[in-house]
């Protein structure tokens, strides 16, 4: 009996092991909702990852995502990504305006954080940690799973590449 429900709870944290690394938990701090995060995978060389979340303000007075760092890139850095021409042009973006009773919502082609310079590739079901710093709500510790490359998100990274090449080491 005791065998056959401790064999039960280790299928259920297998499970919920399994749900926690294809969902991050959404995280609540100050007046700001993150959710949604994740990162895409990268191939062996890429030297730039690109990490997208969904940040809500429930609150009256509008926050200010100042800055990131993750332990697995040199540098985070928050870009927007617009089409110029039939070129995908990305900008470097010094900070990002949560308006009050608002929400942002980075995605492949828009607003994305940049991981500049990883220490290794980000492989499909890692989940790797990274700091967001706001102005009001201060530094949020979020989990950002690793989704497989995509065809689109594959695109989106090969510009991300050539994008960033002439910069890289
Ligand atoms: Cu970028």
């Amino acid at each position: 009996m005791k065998r056959y429900f401790s064999m039960q709870r280790m299928a259920l944290l297998f499970c919920w092991l399994a749900l926690g690394a294809a969902h991050a938990e959404p995280v609540h701090q100050g007046t700001l909702l993150l959710d949604g995060a994740y990162a895409r995978a990268t191939v062996p060389g890429q030297e730039v990852g690109a990490a997208y979340l969904t940040i809500e303000n429930t609150g009256a007075a509008a926050d200010r995502l100042m800055g990131a760092s993750s332990s697995v890139a040199r540098s985070v850095v928050l870009h927007s990504s617009q089409m110029d021409q039939g070129m995908a042009r990305m900008h470097h973006e010094a900070s990002l305006e949560i308006p009050a009773h608002g929400r942002v919502e980075m995605m492949p082609g828009g607003l994305h954080l940049m991981l500049e310079d990883l220490k290794k590739p980000l492989r499909e079901g890692e989940t790797l940690r990274m700091k967001l710093k706001f102005e009001h709500a201060g530094e949020v510790d979020i989990a950002v799973p690793v989704k497989p490359l995509l065809p689109e998100g594959g695109m989106g990274t090969m510009h991300h590449d050539s994008m960033h090449h002439d910069s890289m080491h």
